[in-house]
């Protein structure tokens, strides 16, 4: 167990600490501190007679759970944090002045919210959807926000748009319907009408919308930023956050099934690891463009529905994050912490990214409505670990209390003070871009070619990828109700990828479009997820068990399963110990019941001499389930048997028999690190 109260040099954690309470073993009193002698009963006049008005203590505990919720975020609502570090690995001084990108071995405490965008508050995780992936640094200089995302690119090009995106996604206004999902009409003829989200709808209906994890998803900054260094030169830069475990998805059909057995399947999955001390590690890396450049490229750099490709414009790797604790109220942390992406520190700065100047209104805005008034930043979680002083004063649910006479600038009474600091000083400065032009409602030229990287994108996927983007389209559009928005839809994507619509077209029945495709060729190798991490760690293995195994054997293999960083859990039909006299008896974890294949990244099928019927049903379909999502299967001679009884080939790419074999853990391990096997012939 993670334990909170160590607060061991993080300066958040520290902080925090003297907000902490801890009810336990205390007695109960109303919130003027009053002890509570009576809690089961309210007063009343007789035994069978009405409550009365007098009656305090009922009074304040209902009136606060009446007034308990608070409204859930406009986007964003369903989401999950923890707390954290980041370690600089090498100075950033040559590019920015940043005092936390200063010094290698230097750490910041962090705080880092994941979430999905379209869903209510108590939606499923497992939506294809765009996960946010916002992080707090809590620096010396104040708290730098990166308000990210896990896809690079955006749907849109100005914030003007984005009310107009969010109302096209959500529930249409006149059934509420469909939650958390943009497979609907108004979503996909926005689309239609907006054919820069072009780029975005490709990696949107790819593998990045369902990942299998939050711990291995990337992040990205999405916007060009600036950074600018001591001597005042700047370089535009890009955010990426690549995660140690690599970038993996589930199937969809997986991500609909999880999200009704276990839709807190991405929060528990964070919770657990931190719990067990697998703590999620991402390093932070920084693409840099010096401003000389900024008009070399193909595509306007400040555009963010643009990548700048890896193989053009190296990603450096920076320094690393890791998530090493949970929060201990998700309320006074997880919902109330407050986001911004002007919220920056000196030798960090803006674009004139339309998207990015938009959202620098909006999020204050946003958590006015949220969260009550302008003290928000006073709230524990959000709280800057530096002293802040200023002239602000009052306000709903003020804690400071500012001592004094003075609350403006300038002043005499107090000596001129709070007074700005200079540069030197650490006082922020503006960037003094040069900037000039009209007043214009206008988009530039440069930000008008929607669609190569687009096909780029395609271009970078393997053919499961590929296979997997025409089916989520099918899937999207076949949810559509109205013929001429599907139409409309494949006709535009016709321009990505002629062949891809085509399939589309036939998939969903519509005309096939016969003009389209694209000159690009271009490849990014970096942006398919074939080519990301391999790893076995922290990776959920079933062990499907019946009674009369041969413990010694089964209790062995899971040994070393651990020792390769994989969990192992045991179903089985019943709960409680599984007989055997083969050695000391196992105890199930699960059983058919409770758990579901779709919750594990792989299968060890034992069975046991006792195979039974109802065994061989339950965890029949277990294994063919697993099958058809192209998972790992390992299998001992009992197992063996029932793939045979499935019509599961043993020779299948990642079927892994002789479980009782000396070297089953490593073969078996291997295929773990696969995480899928595509080339399977599943139906
Ligand atoms: Fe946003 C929340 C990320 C465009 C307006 N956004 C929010 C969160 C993330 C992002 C991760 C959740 C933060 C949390 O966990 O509390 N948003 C992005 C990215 C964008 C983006 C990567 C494009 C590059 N957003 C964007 C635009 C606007 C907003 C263009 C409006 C002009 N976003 C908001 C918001 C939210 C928000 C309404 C809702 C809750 C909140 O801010 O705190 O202000």
């Amino acid at each position: 167990m993670s334990d909170k109260r160590k607060v061991n040099g993080n300066s958040k954690n520290e902080q925090l600490e003297a907000y902490r309470v801890d009810d336990h073993g205390k007695h109960m009193t109303t919130n003027q501190g009053l002890k509570v002698s009576e809690d089961e009963f309210s007063l009343k006049a007789g035994d069978r007679g009405p409550t009365l008005m007098e009656d305090f203590h009922f009074r304040e505990k209902m009136t606060h759970f009446d007034h308990e919720r608070i409204p859930e975020r406009i986007v964003h609502a369903r989401g999950y944090a923890a707390h954290g570090e980041f370690e600089l690995y090498e100075s950033m001084k040559e590019y920015t002045k940043a005092k936390f990108l200063q010094k290698p071995g230097s750490k910041t405490p962090v705080f880092v919210r994941f979430s999905t965008v379209a869903g209510s508050k108590g939606s499923g995780e497992l939506a294809r959807d765009v996960r946010g992936f916002a992080t707090k640094f809590y620096t010396e200089e104040g708290n730098y926000d990166l308000v990210g995302n896990n896809i690079p690119v955006f749907f849109i090009q100005d914030a003007v748009k984005f009310p107009d995106l969010i109302h096209a996604v959500k529930p249409e206004p006149h059934n509420g319907i469909p939650q958390a999902a943009s497979a609907h009409d108004t979503f996909w003829d926005f689309v239609a009408n907006n054919q820069e989200s072009a780029h975005m709808i490709m990696w949107h209906l790819s593998d990045r919308a369902i990942p299998r994890s939050f711990r291995m998803m990337e992040g990205f900054g999405v916007h060009t930023f600036r950074f600018v260094n001591e001597e005042g030169k700047a370089h535009f830069v890009k955010f990426h956050w690549k995660p140690k475990l690599g970038i993996h998805s589930v199937v969809w059909d997986e991500a609909q099934k999880i999200n009704g057995k276990d839709p807190d399947f991405h929060r528990g999955d964070l919770y657990n690891s931190i719990e067990n001390g697998d703590f999620p590690e991402y390093e932070l890396g920084v693409q840099v463009i010096p401003e000389e450049d900024e008009f070399t490229f193909d595509f306007d750099i400040l555009d963010p529905t643009k990548i700048w490709p890896e193989e053009d414009v190296p990603v450096k790797i920076v320094g690393k994050m890791t998530l090493n604790r949970n929060v201990d109220n998700v309320f006074a942390e997880t919902e109330q912490v407050a986001f911004h992406p002007g919220h920056v520190v000196p030798g960090i700065d803006f674009t004139n990214d339309p998207l990015l100047q938009g959202r620098l209104f909006s999020y204050t805005d946003t958590q006015l409505i949220r969260l009550g008034g302008p003290n928000f930043h006073e709230l524990p979680i959000n709280r800057p670990v530096c002293p802040f002083h200023n002239n602000q004063r009052d306000g709903y649910g003020r804690h400071t209390i500012n001592r004094g006479q003075v609350s403006y600038h300038k002043n005499s009474l107090a000596q001129n003070t709070p007074e700005p600091a200079s540069p030197a000083e650490g006082g922020y400065e503006h960037y003094q871009e040069k900037v000039e032009g009209r007043k214009v409602k206008t988009r530039s030229e440069s930000f008008k070619d929607h669609f190569s990287q687009a096909t780029l994108f395609w271009n970078s996927m393997s053919n499961p990828e590929k296979e997997h983007i025409i089916t989520a389209f099918c899937f999207e559009l076949g949810k559509v109700q109205n013929k001429d928005i599907q139409q409309q839809v494949v006709d535009m994507f016709a321009k990505v990828n002629l062949d891809m619509a085509v399939q589309i077209a036939n998939g969903i029945g519509v005309t096939a479009p016969t003009e389209g495709g694209s000159d690009i060729t271009k490849v990014s190798p970096a942006l398919s997820q074939e080519n990301s991490i391999k790893s076995a760690a922290t990776r959920k293995i079933a062990v499907l068990l019946d009674e009369d195994y041969d413990s010694k054997v089964v209790g062995n293999v899971m040994q070393q399963f651990k020792k390769q960083g994989m969990q192992p859990e045991i179903v089985a039909p019943k709960q409680g110990k599984l007989k055997t006299d083969k050695g000391p008896e196992l105890e199930a974890d699960h059983t058919f019941l409770t758990a579901d294949s779709v919750l594990f990244d792989a299968v060890y099928l034992v069975g046991g001499a006792a195979q039974d019927k109802t065994f061989k049903e339950k965890a029949g379909y277990f294994v063919k389930e697993a099958f058809s999502h192209f998972k790992p299967i390992g299998a001992t001679q009992d197992g063996e048997e029932l793939l045979n009884n499935l019509d599961i080939p043993t020779l299948a790419a990642g079927v892994i028999t002789e479980g009782d074999s000396d070297d089953f853990v490593v073969r078996f391990t291997e295929a773990v690190k696969q995480h899928r096997f595509w080339d399977r012939d599943v139906d």
